[in-house]
């Protein structure tokens, strides 16, 4: 296959001025009338007239109004044209219904619908499907189907059909369009500006119950946008369509965005409270591209970060302001060492912005997603809210209806703060995880006149700053190294400029210094803190304020002290996860027993009733086995999954008769009264007495569960129950009335097959998922639904690693079969091989060669080729 590098990157030759689509809708035989105005690009640097077009049968074609004959490949078409501008039509055939890699038209549940990002639209029609080509759009829809939806405004419809035109210019990965048997959840925004706006959240009839806090988070994401970044709705109508079969969680087309029905439908019977909170950050997220992705676009899919790193950032903003703000950081924090943290160290790692591809949509990763949000808010800490205001109005003042660069994004700020960004730039362009490593020096104020302390003596160079003052007393030194391994290519990687917040606290616990960003931009940087009347303990890094590995020696006792007095949320967490994660690496790898320092903090912290329940349920609970194995791994121990399983259980275990004596009050005490609400008050409550829950189950056997399982009222207490019950062994008749009484939901019935995995005791999990693919309801045309059996299989660590290799066949098994069907959705779920070369010998030959067997596929996808080869290297 073919690889497409930034540096090629050329203007297109044409460009579209409008777009007229005519879709005559049939299930098998859909018709796709085109008429295009082209006209050439004055900057061009080529004239060759090439269209997109795979899997099109054209039935004809037109240059004003001469029937042309162009030259057809696999990948489009190319044909003379006039030297000025043209009009081009024409009809191709197309089959929605058979269609299951759902990119380009495609049926789901009955109902037409679309995925175009990021190369989708060629599977309609004719076109030069590139996001710098932008123009408004005029479709009409004919069908016997009583909703047909496109993008922009309603024009006209009659019996049969419907027109819709979008003014605003747009790339053709923003089109969509839905034509359906579907009822709406309708309601009404006004405006900043006192515009009137019509919102719809279209359904299959069944599941109108279940769209109303959907569209509440709307309106709050409008709101918060118009308040927060002065950005306005712009068009009359604004809908929302849930799809049960969909690839990712949603999209964002210009005034219909297309939502994985996960990512969108609630009720408190049916949804967790994690899925709440889920659902609102996907409707503000696909609604703030809205300005970030739509009216500014990407000039190319290499600057897809532009788009979806900014967006990520919005969305985080505006969870921390509906929710917990410590919470979401210390949420996020967990995903990106779980998913970008082990893709920046492998075999996949690539920088924010990557520079070469094969299949853009191996790209759409937690590298440019999460790595590219974390750049963004090391940016704003940089410069200050002030000026990342600023810059953000002179970027949308600057490139409303363009398609953008990184350079253009970083020029804004540079011209709206004065700042040189040339160094910052490499967060951009270099991959891989920096690793920081900090050591520090205290020199007393009777040694005041001594020569410069070790440390300093290491750096020939005078420390960067100097912070306090006051009468003479001692001086404390923090050296920072940063060094970032080789990876993707790049041998020689440049120091970053890293923002590292940082806070003081003395001997007795009272904070000395209050956070401090200190900027490093050097492989090396002291930096000197005068002042001070005793030597003080620093809290390093505060709020997580870069994506580095921290590397600090430092004992356990300096871990509780923080654990118990930091200021900074983020770091009262991180102390305990560290005394955690330091406690269970050396009962894995010395047989120590669990740290009473570690116990004695979080019997301190869960009984803290000032803080928040969410914190105390995060602070509960444990590093995953994937963080330990890498943790392990980096150390120089190859990771044994049994052990680290059964690492966690012990201390898990004794975590739980720990705190026996208080988990009946602190349950009571987090029992949630009166009708359910998804808010982050209760939710909060929900999950920590879920956490107790899970410990009084290692207590009970289940006998608190089963009461628990029978009298819950919502899914967030069914599904706790559930799982607690499984985990003790007990949780057979639960499962079959659970899927007695879900049966008809497939979103519920997800749980169902995911529970069941994730949470089987490992020596079973790859048994019980092979059992589910036999299930009657085990579907793999449905995204959800195998993400929910096989991505479940992959979460059960100790159980996909099982030494004899079942989990890795099973799953390869599955993908190979996928690929034929869905190449997209096969590639990004073969990333749970990506640390192969961590584990034991025995393992690594045996997942290399189950890798090796779906490379050998017979037309293996590019997509998943591409994958298969990076992980294998
Ligand atoms: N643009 C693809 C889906 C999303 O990131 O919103
Ligand atoms: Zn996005």
């Amino acid at each position: 296959p073919q690889t497409i590098y930034l540096k090629d990157y050329t203007p297109p030759a044409w460009l579209v001025e409008d777009v007229h689509l005519t879709f005559r809708l049939a299930a098998k035989t859909t018709r796709v009338i085109s008429r295009i105005r082209f006209a050439p690009n004055p900057d061009r640097v080529d004239q060759t007239f090439f269209l997109h077009g795979e899997d099109l049968v054209l039935i004809s074609s037109h240059i004003d109004g001469v029937a042309v004959t162009p030259t057809i490949t696999e990948e489009g078409l190319s044909c003379d044209v006039p030297d000025g501008p043209f009009t081009w039509e024409a009809e191709v055939e197309i089959s929605p219904a058979t269609n299951t890699a759902l990119e380009g038209l495609y049926m789901s549940s009955g109902m037409y619908c679309t995925q175009c990002e990021a190369e989708g639209f060629r599977k309609i029609t004719y076109y030069p499907d590139r996001p710098d080509v932008m123009a408004p759009f005029t479709v009409r829809i004919e069908s016997d189907l009583p909703v047909m939806l496109s993008n922009g405004n309603p024009v006209a419809e009659g019996e049969g059909w419907a027109e819709w035109h979008d003014p605003w210019k747009k790339p053709s990965y923003l089109f969509a369009l839905v034509a359906g048997d579907l009822v709406n959840h309708p309601d009404r925004f006004t405006t900043m500006s006192g515009r009137d706006v019509e919102l719809n959240i279209w359904v299959r009839p069944g599941d109108l119950h279940k769209c109303a806090f959907g569209m509440e988070a709307l309106k709050k994401s409008m709101k918060w946008d118009e308040d927060v970044y002065g950005r306005e709705y712009d068009l009359d109508i604004f809908n929302i369509v849930a799809v049960d079969d969909f690839n990712m969680g949603a999209m964002e087309n210009k005034g219909l965005n297309i939502f994985n029905s996960s990512a969108v439908l609630a009720s408190p019977e049916t949804s967790t409270d994690a899925n709440f909170e889920r659902i609102e950050a996907i409707i503000a997220h696909e609604y703030f591209h809205n300005w970030t992705g739509n009216r500014i676009t990407c000039r190319d899919w290499f600057q897809l970060c532009l788009k979806e790193g900014l967006t990520v950032y919005r969305d985080s903003q505006f969870t921390s302001d509906m929710r917990s703000a410590p919470v979401k950081r210390i949420s996020d924090v967990i995903d990106l060492r779980a998913r970008q943290f082990p893709e920046d160290q492998g075999p996949l790692s690539h920088p924010v912005r990557p520079e070469r591809f094969q299949e853009i949509n191996n790209f759409y990763t937690a590298t440019v997603y999460e790595k590219g949000a974390e750049v963004i808010g090391m940016l704003k800490r940089l410069v200050g809210d002030e000026a990342y205001a600023k810059a953000l109005d002179l970027y949308f003042e600057r490139h409303d209806g363009d398609a953008a660069t990184i350079e253009d994004w970083l020029r804004v700020f540079e011209d709206a703060t004065g700042r040189d960004l040339t160094q910052f730039k490499r967060w951009y362009s270099q991959s891989g995880t920096p690793r920081l490593k900090v050591t520090e020096d205290w020199a007393a104020a009777d040694d005041a006149s001594r020569p410069p302390s070790r440390d300093l003596a290491d750096n020939p160079e005078a420390p960067d700053q100097v912070r306090g003052g006051g009468t003479p007393s001692g001086t404390y030194t923090l050296t920072f190294e940063q060094h970032t391994p080789e990876g993707s290519g790049q041998t020689e990687k440049e120091p970053q400029v890293l923002p590292i917040a940082v806070g003081l606290l003395g001997p007795n616990g009272d904070e000395v210094l209050a956070t401090t960003l200190l900027e490093m931009t050097q492989a090396k940087q002291s930096f000197e803190f005068t002042g001070l009347s005793a030597r003080p303990i620093p809290s390093i890094l505060r709020e997580f304020s870069a994506p580095v590995v921290l590397e600090r020696e430092t004992s356990a006792d300096k871990r509780a002290f923080l654990l118990a007095h930091d200021t900074d949320p983020f770091n009262r967490w991180e102390a305990g996860r560290q005394l955690a994660r330091d406690g269970l690496i050396a009962m894995i790898r010395n047989g120590s027993p669990a740290d009473d320092r570690w116990l004695e903090g979080m019997s301190r912290v869960v009984r803290d009733d000032t803080a928040d329940p969410a914190f105390r349920a995060l602070m509960l609970s444990l590093p995953a086995e994937s963080e330990l194995a890498q943790a392990l791994h980096e150390q120089g121990t190859t990771p044994d999954p049994d052990a680290i399983w059964q690492a966690r259980e012990t201390v898990a275990q004794q975590l739980a008769e720990t705190l026996q004596d208080a988990l009946p009050r602190l349950q009571a005490e987090m029992t949630v009264e009166g009708a359910y609400s998804p808010d982050a008050g209760p939710a909060g409550r929900r999950a920590l007495a879920g956490k107790l829950l899970g410990l009084t189950t290692r207590l009970d056997g289940g006998a608190q569960a089963a009461r628990q399982y029978t009298h819950a009222d919502n899914m967030t207490l069914q599904l706790t129950a559930l799982a607690c019950l499984i985990r003790s062994g007990r949780g057979e008749d639960a499962l079959a009335a659970f899927y007695n009484r879900w049966k008809d939901d497939r979103l519920v019935i997800d749980k169902w097959f995911m529970l069941q995995i994730a949470e089987a005791d490992p020596a079973r999990a790859a048994d019980v998922a092979k059992t589910l693919t036999e299930h009657p309801d085990f579907d793999l045309k449905n995204p959800n639904r195998f993400r929910a059996t096989m991505g479940a299989l992959a979460m059960n660590h100790a159980g996909f690693h099982r030494a004899d290799g079942d989990g890795y066949a099973l799953l390869a098994d599955w993908l190979i079969r996928l690929d034929a069907l869905n190449p997209q959705t096969t590639a990004r779920m073969c990333s749970v091989f990506q640390a192969w070369r961590r584990y034991d010998a025995d393992r690594q030959a045996l997942m290399r060669q189950n890798l090796e067997r779906i490379a050998a596929k017979s037309d293996l996808s590019r997509d998943t080729a591409e994958m298969v080869g990076r992980i294998l290297g």
